[in-house]
């Protein structure tokens, strides 16, 4: 599949309702800390609406800020909610490295930073996620909890989401990498996951500079041979940002609808 956003769709379009991003900072235990994160509520957010919620994750080298920087999702989302074509959600951007010093800083591949963005994991489920959910207007049903993520996020989405799929439905891992589990671990009983998971998607560009296709081709050709439904999308470009937003536009229209 190869899709193509419309011109302008990452664009500051003139008159229409904005969404809001905030910083808010949560306790977490598993770090032992307050940890930062940044926070989309849509145009018209309100207390007397349900939201979905979207975790969106950064890459190795980047930190809260990094989609908020470089994929600006409150310009494409305002544009999508605009046009009528998002069900509500929140998005929260965290800090996937965690650990007391989280800044992209230094040696970014230095052993410790990679195993804290493993231990995420008990920082995400245990820590943020309850901060959400008793701090904002949230459905608290798997249904309305979506995790997605860009290069190392995409392996974070991918080994978080389908390890608790209790708790997520909606997954995205935009050019996964290789901290990316094996697909026999992700997805050891496909049955099940074909069952559980109301959106799977998975994309890379298709470029040679994109060196991580081996593992999302790897995944695609597990799931696809086992019959599990997923969206797969081999997309024009590198391991970069026009290929990560376009993943955005598109995966967050699919988001929480029947
Ligand atoms: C690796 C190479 C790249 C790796 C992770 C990355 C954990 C992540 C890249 C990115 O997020 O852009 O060997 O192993």
């Amino acid at each position: 599949m190869r899709t193509i956003a419309p011109d302008g769709y990452d664009q500051y379009r003139e008159n229409i309702a904005r969404g809001n991003v905030k910083v808010v900072e949560y306790f977490s235990v598993t770090v032992g800390k307050s940890r930062k994160m940044r926070i989309y509520t849509p145009p018209g957010y309100s207390g007397n609406q349900t939201y979905n919620v979207l975790y969106l994750l950064h890459g190795i080298g980047g930190d809260e800020n990094e989609w908020f920087n470089h994929g600006q999702p409150h310009i494409i989302l305002d544009n999508l909610y605009a046009d009528n074509k998002l069900a509500p959600l929140i998005v929260v951007l965290p800090n996937g490295r965690a650990m007391p010093d989280d800044r992209p800083v230094g040696d970014i591949f230095d052993p410790e930073k990679i195993r804290a963005f493993e231990r995420f994991e008990l920082d995400l489920l245990n820590d943020l996620i309850p901060f959400i959910e008793s701090n904002y207007p949230v459905s608290t049903e798997r249904e309305s909890r979506a995790i997605a993520g860009l290069s190392m996020g995409g392996g974070q989405s991918l080994n978080i989401g389908l390890h608790h799929l209790d708790r997520f439905a909606w997954i995205g891992a935009f050019s996964p990498a290789p901290n990316t589990q094996a697909p026999e671990q992700l997805v050891p009983n496909p049955q099940e996951a074909a069952a559980l998971l109301r959106l799977m998607w998975l994309s890379c560009g298709d470029g040679d500079e994109d060196n991580f296709k081996h593992i999302s081709e790897r995944m695609h050709t597990y799931l696809a041979e086992r019959g599990v439904p997923h969206n797969w999308a081999l997309e024009s470009g590198g391991h970069d940002w026009p290929v990560w937003k376009n993943d955005l536009y598109y995966f967050s229209q699919l988001l929480f609808k029947v």
